[in-house]
């Protein structure tokens, strides 16, 4: 196959040369004579490792492929997809620049992915610094990519992802591009981590401009997996089109016996995104509130540029906070100066219009940004030509003018909104004091339960079989469905590291419930205080007794809901469990087969299959499918499922909070279709880790 190509394009290459407009096109220095110097005078504004020669870049590439986890932070699925966002990251910016309407993403049969946009293509000419191909330089240098879009626009280097296409190249088995540029259709490619075969070739006449990559990504880097997930894909595409207003994206997965393909397009952006969030709750009003504005700055290197920054937001009925922030593009999970601008603004503007206005009495405390926030969906979004990433996973903004452009932007515009919408303003503030109000006497439910000593950290619970260690870090609590179970747990269990509190039936919903309501359910109580780090908002995870808090529930209907209940509720109100890596889920096996007096346990369909093959069993040879926790005795219990040698756990993740929010709403909200598709997906937001 690969043969077959190459010889293709040497003929082709071949015919076209003799093609004057192309060649000509190719050829004339004049024309390009401008942007090479503009290119020449940027590269030496900027770093070192544009002095590169062939052998840095080689070793730059090679620094990269000895140490990828430095690069793309892990080689297991997340960096591996990490590979599909560099490249679309440059594509986005081309379209952010202002050239590029459309970006085409396919994930194709082998496990190779092709991103096309129909930017200007990349430059072919050659770069003075490098003495390479503009193509060469964007694939071999490191940090190059982006230092080539200065001018027009919002010049904008993808964050987080922003490690360049360089790094793709370095991971990949091949990496092809082609480029339709100047009436020329040009190619060049790379194999094994970014050695180019030739140089940069024409190869063919269009009369298009783009950039089309393909790359497979090396699985001798990808050892865990090198198979793509089209959901978490097709999932992270519609964001950045939801924040990238107007851009259209074309997702393709090609590997199926049927094509699978979804275009996005919002001309409303993040307004559009807010109402998608709000889709299934119901919303206060219709309008969505925006503000938008931008910002000069001064770069280290004595450039102006400018921060732009806009936000979206609307009212729903429910009880919980979404907002949800990002900056380039990448979501700061852990907020930052941007989100504390909107928080500034937010608290500043609401109070004083609620005094003006006697929605707040002279006598009455100020309304807390807590107060503000249930039932309030916002995106920030926020461009920034230097972004500082910093906090545990670096998914916090850290540039501190960004608090003072948001906190500007926000504010003044807010404002003026309130005042031109007072129907809508007066829906706010009722909304808001009601918070306050049931803030307060959630407050004292809270105050009476401890009293009682419900929440006191001395007492535990009495159906809790707690472990004798006292190291959260080796302490495990099973959070167990039904009683019965939990006495096999409680006798199964190894009493030094393993505490077990059985869960009687169905906690509450706690999507629909108040906070107040919440602190009067005697399950809720019961895991609270068993694990001992109190709750939202002053849930404190330095103080939990336990590093492992492992859901067990049957393997049917019910148990799932259970399980989605109970995340759910760590969701809302034990967050810093889950995004600490906290919270597991057990897998009991789902079968077990007796041959020749050994038993063989097994958890999924596959693995029946396997073993049903590696033991050469007959059709109809029998096996016991387990349909609840409770049919296996104590020891079995142990021995697949609790036992820390054997048993297998989800760690649950939150990765996307947004995605991880809208699916808990689908399944708790009002909305009933979306649920039991939700039941099918909700392995999502789980991710495998053998323990
Ligand atoms: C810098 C300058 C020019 C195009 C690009 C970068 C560019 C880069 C990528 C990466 C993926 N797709 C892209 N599309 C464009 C244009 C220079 C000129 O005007 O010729």
């Amino acid at each position: 196959m690969e043969e077959e190509k190459k010889e293709t394009v040497a003929t082709e290459e071949t015919k076209t040369e003799e093609a004057k407009p192309v060649e000509e096109a190719f050829v004339a220095k004049d024309v390009s004579v401008s942007e090479l110097n503009e290119t020449e005078v940027e590269l030496e504004k900027a770093d070192a490792s544009y002095t590169a020669t062939n052998i840095q870049v080689l070793e730059g590439l090679e620094a990269v492929r000895k140490r990828p986890g430095m690069y793309i932070g892990t080689t297991a699925g997340p960096g591996l997809h990490h590979l599909v966002w560099e490249i679309v990251d440059n594509a986005i910016d081309e379209a952010l620049a202002g050239y590029c309407t459309e970006v085409h993403v396919t994930i194709n049969p082998g496990e190779t992915i092709t991103v096309t946009d129909n930017g200007r293509g990349i430059p072919v000419d050659i770069v003075g610094k490098t003495g390479l191909s503009g193509v060469e330089t964007v694939y071999t240098v490191l940090h190059a990519g982006g230092k080539f879009g200065e001018g027009g626009g919002y010049k904008v280097s993808g964050g987080l992802h922003g490690v360049g296409a360089s790094v793709v190249n370095a991971l990949s088995e091949w990496l092809e591009v082609e480029v339709h540029k100047n009436g020329g259709i040009y190619k060049m490619r790379f194999e094994n981590g970014g050695h180019p075969t030739d140089r940069l070739k024409l190869v063919g006449k269009c009369e298009d401009t783009g950039t089309i990559v393909t790359f497979k990504p090396d699985p001798t880097i990808f050892v865990e997996t090198t198979t793509y997930d089209y959901i978490t894909i097709r999932d992270r595409l519609r964001q950045v089109a939801y924040l990238n207003r107007g851009i259209t994206i074309v997702v393709t997965d090609a590997r199926g016996e049927q094509k699978i393909s979804e275009t996005f397009c919002y001309k409303g952006g993040i307004k559009e995104y807010v109402q998608y969030i709000n889709h299934n709750k119901v919303p206060l009003f219709e309008e969505v509130i925006y503000c938008e504005g931008s910002e000069p700055i001064e770069l280290a290197s004595g450039t102006v540029s400018h921060v732009y920054a806009e936000v979206a937001m609307q009212y729903n009925d429910g009880y919980s906070k979404n907002v949800y922030s990002f900056c380039n593009n990448v979501h700061t999970h852990e907020g930052g100066t941007h989100e504390e601008g909107l928080r500034l603004a937010l608290t500043r503007v609401i109070n004083a219009y609620a005094r003006d206005n006697k929605f707040l009495k002279e006598n009455e405390d100020n309304l807390t940004y807590d107060d503000i926030c249930e039932g309030l969906t916002a995106i920030v979004s926020v461009k920034h030509p230097n972004p500082q990433f910093e906090g545990q996973t670096k998914t916090k903004l850290g540039n501190f003018e960004v608090r003072k452009i948001l906190s500007g932007i926000v504010g003044d515009q807010l404002n003026r909104f309130l005042m031109e919408n007072p129907k809508t303003a007066k829906t706010i503030m009722e909304k808001i004091v009601m918070a306050a109000n049931a803030r307060l006497a959630a407050r004292q439910a809270r105050d009476n339960m401890r009293r009682k000593g419900g929440l006191e950290l001395t007492t535990l619970p009495g159906k809790l079989a707690d472990c004798s260690s006292k190291d959260p870090s080796v302490c495990e609590l099973y959070i167990v469905e039904g009683n019965s179970a939990g006495g096999s747990a409680k006798n199964g269990r190894d009493r030094e590291t393993q505490a077990i509190l059985p869960l009687r039936g169905k906690i509450l919903n706690v999507e629909k419930a108040q906070a107040k309501r919440i602190f009067a359910n005697a399950e809720i109580g019961n895991m609270i205080q068993a694990i001992g780090g109190g709750i939202d908002p002053e849930f404190d995870v330095s103080k939990i007794r336990y590093h492992k808090v492992v859901i067990m529930t049957d393997a049917d209907v019910d148990g799932s809901h259970i399980r989605i209940l109970l995340l759910t509720f760590f969701y809302r109100f034990m967050r810093p469990l889950i995004e600490q890596g906290y919270v597991y889920i057990a897998q009991p096996p789902l079968y077990k087969v007796d041959y020749h007096g050994k038993q063989y346990y097994c958890y999924n369909d596959e693995q029946l299959e396997v073993l049903k093959k590696q033991l050469n069993l007959k059709p109809g040879y029998p096996f016991q499918r387990y349909k609840g926790l409770g049919e296996m005795d104590d020891v079995q219990l142990w021995e697949t499922t609790m036992d820390p040698k054997n048993r297998k756990m989800l760690r649950v993740t939150l990765d996307d909070a947004i995605a991880a929010e809208q699916v808990f709403t689908d399944l708790m909200g009002d909305n009933v279709e979306p649920r039991k598709e939700f039941i099918h997906e909700n392995a999502k937001f789980v991710k495998n880790l053998d323990i």
